[in-house]
């Protein structure tokens, strides 16, 4: 048996290329590895993040992609926690289940592949990528837009069989972090006033999560108009575009509300306006969460007063969701229509067509492109 399979890939050879399709190969699973057949996978807006070069961690040549839903062809030496056959999502925020972090039960940042996932390699520090010769790195731990892909282990949920792929592969990122900060990190109580920031994948999945807490006003913040509608059809109460204002859009906001809303969420990755967010928070006990995801030596500033007057600046990964624990979970809550996904999915493509999912994204046509293999 040969050591290594071929795959059809969008490589990204270089930062702001477009995607290049190609045959890479890629080597068997290693002990505590898992060979996965991607058949979806979502484009995030951070996969075009590290593509435009912003990325601290970004390396190249590079096999992006970390939303994606496939089924195990093999498994490596020792690992038991899935089988050839299982269908799984993977994670790009692992669960180990014994590093301080799993343990703590007050963060669902497993360290125990985090810092050769930062730097594009398998846990052994090597890639099981490579193209010509050359080796590929890996991405997020997950680098879902490769057909077959390796992955740890621990970065793996096993999920229903049933489950649609084409839709719950949005709970491998986007879906899961906006409901998960809803829940996990903001903890929304029933009639708590919210405010979202950017109405992309993210903010309309926070905007379901406030919904099923039973939040109160929901506003919803995006300089494009066209992602009102559906915003609307998720829960959302109010939609300004700040454009269409003459002053700050806190400002705004808080003439709106008298002192704030409860909970602000940032799901762009602009740093004046997670500033916009912090200051749209109510006084006293407002807190904002940050989402997005900012490029490098980008800052966020504020005047110290609103925090000493009660404003809370938190973040939030992955929605503060143990993937192996609760994606399960949340897949079978999609197929009760708890969750609702099928609104996100916007357009459907092969991987051929990859960089046009780009291209939506970035002229605001899309919500989520799943492609397929
Ligand atoms: P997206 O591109 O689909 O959506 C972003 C939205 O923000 C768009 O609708 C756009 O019109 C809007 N927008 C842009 N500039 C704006 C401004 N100045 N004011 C108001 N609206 C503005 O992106 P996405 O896939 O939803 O991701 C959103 C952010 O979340 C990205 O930064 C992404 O990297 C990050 N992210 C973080 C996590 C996490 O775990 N923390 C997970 C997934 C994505
Ligand atoms: N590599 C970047 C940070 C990127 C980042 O913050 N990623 C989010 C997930 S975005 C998913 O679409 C996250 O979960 N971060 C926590 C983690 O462990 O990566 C940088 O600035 O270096
Ligand atoms: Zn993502």
């Amino acid at each position: 048996m040969s050591n290594t399979i071929k795959s059809r890939a969008a490589v990204a050879f270089a930062p702001n290329e477009p995607l290049k399709m190609v045959e890479i190969d890629v080597e068997r699973p290693k002990k505590g590895e898992v060979l996965v057949k991607i058949t979806h996978t979502g484009v995030c807006h951070t996969d075009a993040f590290t593509l435009s070069g912003a990325d601290p961690e970004g390396v190249f040549p590079v096999v992006l992609g970390h939303e994606g839903a496939g089924v195990v062809v093999e498994v490596g030496e020792g690992v038991t926690s899935v089988a050839v056959g299982d269908h799984v999502i993977p994670l790009y925020t692992a669960e180990c289940r014994e590093c301080e972090f799993c343990k703590s039960g007050k963060s669902n940042l497993c360290v125990s592949v985090r810092e050769t996932q930062g730097k594009g390699l398998m846990p052994d520090g090597t890639t099981r990528f490579s193209y010509n010769g050359q080796p590929i790195f890996h991405y997020m731990g997950c680098s879902t837009f490769s057909e077959y892909t390796v992955v740890a282990d621990v970065s793996l949920a096993k999920i229903n069989p049933q489950a649609n792929p084409e839709e719950v592969c949005l709970l491998g990122c986007g879906v899961t972090t906006g409901i998960g900060a809803v829940h996990n990190t903001a903890k929304v109580q029933e009639g708590d006033s919210v405010a979202v920031f950017g109405l992309g994948g993210i903010g309309l999945a926070v905007i379901q999560g406030a919904k099923q807490a039973k939040a109160g006003r929901i506003i919803a913040i995006d300089t494009n108009p066209a992602k009102f509608e559906l915003a609307r059809e998720f829960g959302a109460t109010e939609c300004l575009n700040p454009n269409d204002f003459d002053k700050p859009i806190q400002q705004v906001i808080i003439e709106m509300t008298k002192w704030g809303v409860d909970h602000t969420f940032e799901c762009i990755g602009n740093v004046n306006v997670m500033r916009a967010a912090l200051e749209s928070a109510h006084r006293g006990w407002g807190q904002s969460i940050i989402i997005g995801v900012a490029g490098a030596g980008q800052e966020i500033s504020t005047r110290p007063f609103q925090l000493v007057t009660g404003r809370t600046w938190k973040g939030s990964a992955f929605g503060g969701v143990k993937g192996r624990t609760q994606l399960p979970g949340m897949v079978e809550d999609a197929m009760k229509g708890i969750i609702r996904l099928r609104p996100f999915v916007t357009h459907t493509m092969p991987i051929e067509r990859i960089n046009e999912a780009f291209d939506l994204m970035h002229e605001g046509k899309s919500i989520r492109t799943v492609v397929h293999y």
